[in-house]
């Protein structure tokens, strides 16, 4: 992939300038994308690509492909409105000399270290990249003088109300983290709402439950279902080893949630919105629906680390880790889009079952390609 100078041209004037709003300055239609290889980043990239933007993307290096979720928008005619840049959201200068370069007029901060497992073994890097860094960023927006002219969307998230106070949960459900990731995002949060408060930044908070797609990460939970059932359905993997089974997530469609963030900056004032598909399903229930999908039913027996699942041919299909327990853990997550469906007008289109069947199918079309490909 190549990674190109940006394309669109300097503004006329200088953005402290009294010649620009906030209003003409939104009509640039610039957007910086931090974690724009990631599954929301592309999703998004793809929602903005298409709505006209010119969408700049903050990489980091990598001694591998890092940009394989955008690989189907190089050879596209929109490519053109595509620029990548090196960067890191522990890189201060960096930062400042991509915004002063990009000049956007929206800024999305989706870059994030993600995984709340992992956060445990990396505490200090997540704290770094995920609360440090998205202060680095709203300072380097100040830096380059858009403070009051660029919008800002934070990735925050539904791990922030952790022991979870109320159900379901809204813009006003006190949080409780469960993790150095739900602490540190939990100063991201703060942050930009202080921002918005101290300086008048148009800074608005998405706290946003699970949503996956197939583009999902292989070590989130989803995705490590649908990619096992696949493998067990072509015969290739006997069976999936699991965590906790009875933990409980509102999960959505990724490309839903992006069209959310988007709706958010378009919103004549700033402000924090819960995206939530408004159901929840235990990960038990997850891999029912998933082998579902292939014509297989799951039986369970056991309790607790000796739980299994067994399939109607009789195999056991799932077994319990502990491995992949977590120090604390999140049990219950419900949440109440009500806000955002009624002042943004934001509605989740893809149900549980819909989303499980596409995860599962692109699974099996990407297994069944590698097992042509390997004959
Ligand atoms: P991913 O893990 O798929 O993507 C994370 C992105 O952040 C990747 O592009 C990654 O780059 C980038 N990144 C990681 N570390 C850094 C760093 N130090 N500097 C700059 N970029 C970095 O996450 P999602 O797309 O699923 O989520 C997007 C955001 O939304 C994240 O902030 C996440 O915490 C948050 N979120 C996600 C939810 C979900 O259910 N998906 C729910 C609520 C919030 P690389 O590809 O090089 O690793
Ligand atoms: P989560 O997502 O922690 O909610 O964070 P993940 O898919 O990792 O876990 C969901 C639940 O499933 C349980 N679980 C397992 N999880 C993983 N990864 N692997 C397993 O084998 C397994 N078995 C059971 C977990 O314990 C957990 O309860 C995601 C991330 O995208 C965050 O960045 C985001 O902020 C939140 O969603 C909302």
């Amino acid at each position: 992939p190549r990674v190109r100078t940006p394309t669109v041209p300097r503004p006329a004037f200088a953005p402290h300038t009294a010649d620009w709003t906030r209003e003409a300055w939104a009509g640039r239609k610039v957007a910086l994308v931090t974690g724009i290889t990631g599954q929301d980043g592309s999703y998004l990239a793809d929602l903005l690509l298409a709505k006209g933007y010119h969408v700049h993307g903050i990489i980091r290096r990598s001694s591998s492909f890092n940009t394989s979720r955008l690989h189907h928008l190089f050879g596209n005619e929109r490519v053109e409105r595509l620029a990548l840049h090196y960067g890191d959201l522990t890189d201060t200068t960096a930062l400042v000399h991509i915004i002063s370069q990009v000049q956007p007029s929206e800024v999305y901060n989706l870059g994030a270290q993600s995984h709340v497992k992992v956060s445990f073994e990396m505490a200090q890097y997540t704290a770094d990249v995920d609360g440090t860094g998205t202060l680095r960023l709203l300072d380097a927006i100040r830096t380059c003088g858009l403070d009051q002219l660029a919008k800002f969307y934070q990735a925050s998230t539904s791990e922030m109300y952790g022991q979870v106070q109320a159900v379901p949960q809204d813009e006003d459900t006190p949080f409780y983290p469960r993790s150095p990731y739900g602490v540190a995002k939990l100063y991201a949060y703060w942050i930009t709402v202080n921002y918005r408060e101290s300086y008048g930044m148009f800074a608005s908070n998405g706290i946003l439950f699970n949503h996956e797609s197939p583009r999902r990460g292989r070590t989130f939970v989803t995705r490590k279902i649908s990619r096992a059932v696949a493998e067990i359905s072509l015969g290739r993997q006997e069976c999936m080893y699991m965590g906790n089974l009875d933990a409980m997530r509102d999960w959505g469609h990724a490309r839903d949630y992006v069209e959310g963030m988007w709706r958010m900056l378009q919103h004549p004032t700033a402000s924090d919105f819960v995206l939530a598909s408004g159901e929840s399903h235990s990960v038990r229930e997850f891999i029912e629906a998933a082998f579902r999908v292939v014509g297989r039913s799951i039986a369970w027996s056991g309790a607790g680390v000796d739980e299994v699942g067994t399939d109607d041919l009789g195999n056991v299909v799932v077994r319990v880790d502990p491995r992949y327990f977590r120090p604390a853990e999140v049990e219950r997550l419900l949440g109440d889009a009500g806000k955002a469906r009624t002042v943004l007008g934001w509605t989740p289109t893809v149900s549980f079952d819909q989303l499980v069947e596409e995860m599962v199918l692109a699974d099996m079309a990407s297994a069944k390609y590698l097992v042509e490909d390997l004959n």
